[in-house]
């Protein structure tokens, strides 16, 4: 009776050394992937990202937290610094990643498609830049995904099919860019969405009765388009 046991506190203790080992050398991946985001913000006036050192743990970084449990990465917070410059694909290795917010700043160019490995990310918030360029394609691959918020950018193109896949989202605003194409009657599927953003931008065709569908929406707005139907 005693045995079984012991064996199972020694593949404990072997489980929790190696996974000890495997998250120590994975906060080095963390660290390189924000110094080579650092490396590509060309202008930060107020100085917010003089601590991100070599010579320092990431964790304690302005606008850096770790998950407490694992050490890794958990959120980037870095809204309204005044940061200007374009997004690193690298950003798309931290792998715990769960808040990516980047509100209120001149961030431009193209949002990586990287970033669309972040399996865990729960709030991705780019409001208030002027991002360029497409939502990326496989956007659906961010499965966790709660709150998505693009608003005030210069995004162009379609809204990707994949999106609406993304069965946990509550927040989608797109508010404010220059998407066009037809809203898809797969919104219909988004069963948690609570607030629905896509005034003020180039959408076209019939609003889809499967908008209806949504029954936990609070929040509809999708003024300032050229949308046909009633609702
Ligand atoms: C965080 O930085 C502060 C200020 O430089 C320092 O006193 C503290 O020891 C650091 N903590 C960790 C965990 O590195
Ligand atoms: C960096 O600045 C933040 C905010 O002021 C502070 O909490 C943190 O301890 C600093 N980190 C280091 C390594 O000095
Ligand atoms: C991080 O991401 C970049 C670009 O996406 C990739 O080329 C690189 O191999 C990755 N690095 C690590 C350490 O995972
Ligand atoms: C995203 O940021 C904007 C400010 O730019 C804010 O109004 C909005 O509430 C944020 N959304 C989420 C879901 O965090
Ligand atoms: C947001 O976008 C609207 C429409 O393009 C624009 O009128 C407004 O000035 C923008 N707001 C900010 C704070 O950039
Ligand atoms: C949606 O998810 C399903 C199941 O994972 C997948 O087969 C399908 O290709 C996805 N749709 C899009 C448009 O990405
Ligand atoms: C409507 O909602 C149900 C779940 O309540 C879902 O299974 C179905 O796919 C949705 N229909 C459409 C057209 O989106
Ligand atoms: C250097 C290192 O240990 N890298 C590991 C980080 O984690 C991934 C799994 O997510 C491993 O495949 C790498 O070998």
């Amino acid at each position: 009776m005693e045995k079984p046991s012991f064996f199972v506190f020694l593949l404990i203790l072997h489980c929790s050394i190696v996974s000890l080992a495997w998250t120590d050398k994975n906060i080095s991946i963390d660290k390189s992937a924000l110094l080579a985001f650092k490396s590509y913000i060309t202008s930060d006036p107020y100085d917010f990202l003089a601590n991100w050192s070599i010579s320092s743990s990431p964790c304690n970084w302005t606008g850096v937290t770790c998950n407490t449990r694992h050490g890794r990465v958990h959120s980037l917070n870095l809204g309204g610094m005044d940061l200007k410059g374009t997004m690193s694909p690298q950003l798309g290795n931290i792998s715990f990643l769960v808040e990516l917010d980047l509100r209120d700043n001149s961030f431009y160019g193209q949002i990586p498609k990287e970033l669309v490995q972040l399996h865990r990310l729960k709030l991705f918030n780019l409001s208030y830049n002027d991002f360029h360029g497409q939502v990326p394609a496989k956007i659906g691959d961010l499965s966790m995904l709660e709150h998505l918020s693009f608003r005030n950018n210069s995004l162009n193109g379609f809204i990707p099919l994949s999106l609406f896949n993304l069965s946990r989202l509550e927040t989608l605003d797109l508010r404010s860019n220059f998407i066009e194409g037809t809203i898809p009657l797969e919104v219909g599927r988004l069963q948690r969405l609570k607030i629905l953003r896509l005034a003020l931008n180039k959408l076209s065709g019939f609003i889809p009765q499967t908008i209806s569908n949504l029954s936990s929406l609070e929040l509809l707005s999708l003024s300032y388009n050229s949308l046909s139907g009633m609702f």
